[in-house]
């Protein structure tokens, strides 16, 4: 499989226009690169009084999952509004302090037959998981940010999407805070794809996330722009997703993927030296798993544990799968995370 990755890199470089470039060098501290990012790509959270109110709202026994389920609702904050979003909370029965994996959702978080979240896979571990939906948070629509009474003038480092469902994630972690049932030293962010991206975003922010996963995330997640061979470019993604961005990422930076004055192993290393883990897949073409690679190669030096910043990649399509979520478990458990079942 390495072999066949190595090829398609080898032959992309040779018909597509890509070059090998190294990236430039990080020269910011963490704080720097996350205000950095703010204001260039994914927006600034504006300074906001809202109530942070977590209230749960439902507990039951799940015996086919040997858990407790607990469905939360969370207030938070987006740039057109305070709104309410459930988070969907597993605790297997028998452990006293969990790890937990929260996990960004495509789907309603109360689908228990989503396969991209394999709720008893993790359950069987020892590990709590918890799922809330970023469509209940922000609507992932173009217009979304368009013509809304609420929203005033959007300025160019004005927050988009992908900053509001991170905002969220960190929401669920005000609650998990209070949870007696948690081990609060052991908490996951795990994101697919454009839940990827926010996975990565919400974890160089809030150090409380103790682990960060970033699957399959592609263009603007843990994905090199100037390794990019045969991917999804600065232009396409700000033309078609202009919502999940400041404005700042298209009027910065499109056309610009191979010579920009940051690249995407800055933000990874704003991780460091908690727990990171990369994933890709082989037939992820648009992603550019060989960027995502080289993403993670050039992120490794933040570590000096080399063993906390973990890399994958699995054959198949664009997907988090039962073995994705294998590799991100048994990452914690070679962590220790599991030590107390
Ligand atoms: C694509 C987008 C990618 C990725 C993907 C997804 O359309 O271009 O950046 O985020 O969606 O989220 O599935």
């Amino acid at each position: 499989m390495y072999l066949r990755i190595f090829l398609l890199a080898v032959l992309s470089c040779a018909f597509c226009r890509a070059e090998v470039k190294i990236p430039p060098k990080l020269n910011k501290n963490r704080a720097e690169v996350l205000s950095y990012f703010a204001k260039n790509v994914y927006g600034v959270v504006p300074e906001t009084s809202f109530v942070r109110e977590a209230k749960v709202v439902k507990t039951e026994k799940v015996p086919e999952f040997s858990a407790t389920r607990k469905v939360v609702r969370i207030s938070t904050f987006t740039p057109i509004g305070e709104t309410n979003f459930n988070a969907v909370c597993y605790f297997p029965d028998g452990v006293e302090k969990c790890p937990v994996f929260i996990y960004i959702s495509f789907r309603p978080a109360t689908d228990t037959k989503n396969s991209r979240w394999p709720i008893a896979q993790i359950l069987e571990r020892g590990a709590a998981t918890v799922a809330f939906c970023y469509n209940d948070v922000l609507k992932d629509d173009p217009n979304v940010l368009k013509g809304d009474q609420k929203i005033q003038v959007r300025r160019d480092d004005s927050w988009g999407a992908i900053s509001a469902w991170a905002f969220a994630a960190s929401r669920v972690v005000d609650y998990l805070e209070t949870e007696s049932l948690v081990d609060q030293s052991k908490i996951a962010i795990v994101g697919h794809s454009r839940l990827g991206k926010t996975a990565l975003w919400a974890g160089a922010n809030d150090t409380r996330f103790q682990m960060t996963v970033a699957n399959n995330s592609g263009c603007f997640g843990a994905r090199l722009h100037s390794r990019n061979l045969y991917g999804e470019t600065i232009d396409l993604i700000t033309a078609a997703f202009p919502h999940w961005f400041a404005p700042n990422a298209r009027k910065l930076w499109c056309g610009k993927d191979y010579e920009l004055p940051f690249d995407q192993h800055w933000l990874v290393a704003a991780v460091s030296p908690r727990l990171m883990a990369i994933g890709s897949a082989l037939d992820d073409w648009w992603a550019c798993p060989p960027g995502e690679m080289a993403c993670w190669e050039y992120a490794s030096s933040a570590w000096r544990d080399k063993s906390s910043i973990n890399y994958h990649i699995r054959p198949g399509m664009h997907d988090i799968t039962s073995r994705d979520w294998k590799e991100y478990l048994d990452f914690a458990e070679r962590k220790k995370w599991f030590t107390a079942k």
